[in-house]
């Protein structure tokens, strides 16, 4: 159906002539004029003209055509196929001179493919990004533009060229990008065709910014390390970002520990419990690595794990009896250096002996034993101390305890006996004769009762001591008792007088009571033998 090159030529020739040329009359017309068609849509196109006798209308394209139907003055077809901009003429004959009419189909379409190129996984804050898009299809290309977006920002607008377009833009990295998608969009601008303005999107890309610091991180752990022992090793590294993003490993030896991770803004804490179990003695390495964006930063240490058994510090008898014979031993693991209260072993790994004979003064004595071990050029001290107790006594101590003392009546006094051992002893001062006690180690008023002599007795499950205290109490002078006892002999005279005429005055006015022995008698008896203690002394 489509004419050869060569015959489209000519045709196109005969259109470019002014129209006036062929007088034309009636003019040709195409339908629909100049239209904007989507790639691969059909069209009607109808050639009709007013002219009362036409011939051999037609219509000429590339497309391929299908008539559709025809009638008096038109024919019309259907073009499908088109893939770009074209042209279609119409000729026919009007009472028999030419006539031609031209329209320009204009062919769009939308890109095939945006795509934005992938973002490399983690891009160095400070550091150029190139972002490329790529755009397939698509035209007309000159209503066509590519556009490169950070979100909804708009960082470049280039017209499409070439094919496949390839765009690029440029964005230095900041923090502020950690997270932004970043898009590619064409713009079809066919509003000048009276169409809309269309646009395709790529699929968004989200860009990982990060700042990895190139200091390694500082390890906080203490360089010695006790079998069986725990310590906190702390890894410390500032400058992260984003910091929640870091990953910290934390090993001693070949042993991985479980860190506890703590992030404050751009830091980070990574706090682990050590503890070496394996027994094994000798050096470990600590390595903290901290991991981001693939990218890694390490520090190592080195710890010395000891082990440092005892020291063990014991007593033969930690409860002895006076006079028997202690052994006090401190013991510890090899290369350890013993003191034993002020006695070095022999050399390193040696135990040491202390031998005594249990006494007084060893009750409450406390033995130390310092064990110190050297490791690794630093020296690590240990103490352990016990205490003996030694069984003695009772003794009363002659020292402070008066054996005589002379007091005077009525003042205060302290007797100041003291009994020692283990255990506490009770101390008793009686006196002889009346076994009567006096306090002792508090202070009293002394009678004159108090003269004589005292057996102070000092008694514990060991024994006891016995000590005699001869006390002498001086009265007030004669004189003065003479005159209190005639006054208390005439006072118990006239009360026993008073005493009867009361009885026998009220026995007169009842009559009726049987004659007893008389009760209120029993006072003034019982009251005369202590008035008579009292002068004894004297
Ligand atoms: C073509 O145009 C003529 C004149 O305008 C009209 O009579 C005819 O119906 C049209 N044909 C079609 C298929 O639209
Ligand atoms: C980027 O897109 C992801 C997923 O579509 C979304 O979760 C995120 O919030 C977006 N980021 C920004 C900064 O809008
Ligand atoms: C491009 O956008 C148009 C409308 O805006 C849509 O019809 C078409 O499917 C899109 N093309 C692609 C490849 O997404
Ligand atoms: C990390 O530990 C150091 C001391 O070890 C402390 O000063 C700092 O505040 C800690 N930082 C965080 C984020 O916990
Ligand atoms: C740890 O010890 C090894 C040898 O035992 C040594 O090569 C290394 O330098 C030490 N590391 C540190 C951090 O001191
Ligand atoms: C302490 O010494 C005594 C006597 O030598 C011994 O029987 C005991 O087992 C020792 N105890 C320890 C813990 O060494
Ligand atoms: C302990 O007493 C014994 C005799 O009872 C004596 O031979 C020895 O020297 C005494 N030891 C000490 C350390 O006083
Ligand atoms: C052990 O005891 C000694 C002396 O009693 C003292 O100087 C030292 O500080 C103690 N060491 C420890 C670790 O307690
Ligand atoms: C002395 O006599 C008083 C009563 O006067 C009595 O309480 C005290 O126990 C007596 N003291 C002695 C040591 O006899
Ligand atoms: C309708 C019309 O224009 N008819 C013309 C056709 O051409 C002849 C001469 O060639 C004229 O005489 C007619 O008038």
């Amino acid at each position: 159906m489509a004419p050869s090159g060569a015959c489209w030529i000519l045709l196109l020739c005969g259109c470019l002539l002014p129209p006036g040329v062929q007088g034309q009359e009636f003019p040709l017309r195409v339908e629909p004029r100049d239209p904007v068609l989507r790639a691969g849509a059909s069209l009607l196109v109808n050639c009709s003209t007013d002219c009362p006798d036409s011939d051999l209308i037609t219509l000429e394209t590339l497309l391929s055509k299908e008539l559709v139907g025809q009638g008096q003055g038109w024919v019309a077809f259907l073009l499908s196929g088109a893939s770009d901009d074209s042209q279609v003429l119409c000729s026919g004959y009007c009472n028999g001179s030419q006539m031609t009419s031209t329209s320009h189909i204009t062919v769009y379409e939308f890109p095939e493919r945006v795509e934005l190129a992938p973002l490399p996984p983690w891009q160095p804050v400070g550091e150029d990004l190139t972002l490329r898009c790529q755009v397939v299809g698509g035209q007309p290309r000159a209503r066509l533009s590519v556009l490169l977006l950070r979100g909804e920002e708009e960082l470049s607008r280039q017209p499409a060229l070439g094919e496949p377009v390839e765009v690029t833009a440029t964005v230095r990295a900041d923090r502020s990008d950690h997270g932004a998608n970043f898009s590619c969009v064409t713009e079809l601008d066919l509003r000048p065709l009276g169409l809309e303005l269309f646009k395709n999107v790529s699929a968004p890309r989200q860009l990982q910014t990060f700042v990895l610091p190139l200091t390694p991180p500082s390890l906080a752990v203490f360089p010695l390390l006790e079998v069986g022992t725990s310590w906190p090793v702390v890894c410390h590294l500032s400058g992260l970002f984003p910091a929640s993003a870091a990953q910290v490993r934390l090993a001693l030896g070949d042993q991985m520990l479980n860190p506890q991770v703590t992030r404050d803004g751009d830091a980070l804490n990574a706090t682990a419990i050590v503890t070496e179990r394996s027994g094994h003695e000798g050096a470990r390495e600590v390595v903290c690595s901290v991991t981001l964006a693939g990218r890694s930063r390490e520090a190592r240490k080195n710890v010395t794990v000891y082990s440092f058994l005892g020291p063990f510090l014991n007593l033969s008898e930690p409860i002895a009896t006076e006079g028997s014979s202690v052994t006090v031993t401190c013991t510890a693991g090899a290369r350890v250096q013993l003191v034993l209260d002020g006695v070095r072993a022999a050399a390193p790994g040696q135990p040491v002996h202390l031998q005594l004979n249990a006494t007084e003064r060893d009750d409450g004595r406390s033995f130390s034993c310092g064990a110190t071990l050297q490791v690794d050029g630093h020296f690590v001290h240990r103490n352990r101390s016990a205490r003996l107790r030694v069984l003695y006594g009772p003794r009363i101590d002659r020292a402070t305890c008066p054996q005589h003392v002379a007091w005077r009546e009525r003042t205060t006094h302290v007797l100041h006996c003291e009994a020692r051992g283990n255990p506490a002893p009770q101390l008793r001062c009686l006196q002889e004769g009346s076994r009567r006690e006096v306090p002792v180690g508090v202070p009293f008023l002394v009678q004159l009762n108090y003269s004589g002599t005292y057996r102070c007795q000092a008694a514990s499950p060991r024994g006891t001591d016995t000590l005699v205290v001869v006390m002498d109490v001086q009265g007030m002078n004669s004189s003065t008792v003479s005159i209190v006892l005639g006054v208390l002999v005439t006072l118990g005279l006239v009360a026993v007088a008073a005493a009867s005429l009361y009885i026998f005055g009220v026995q007169k006015r009842s009559g009726s009571y049987p004659v007893k022995q008389p009760g209120p008698s029993l006072p003034l008896q019982s009251m005369q033998p202590e008035e008579g203690d009292g002068g004894q002394p004297s």
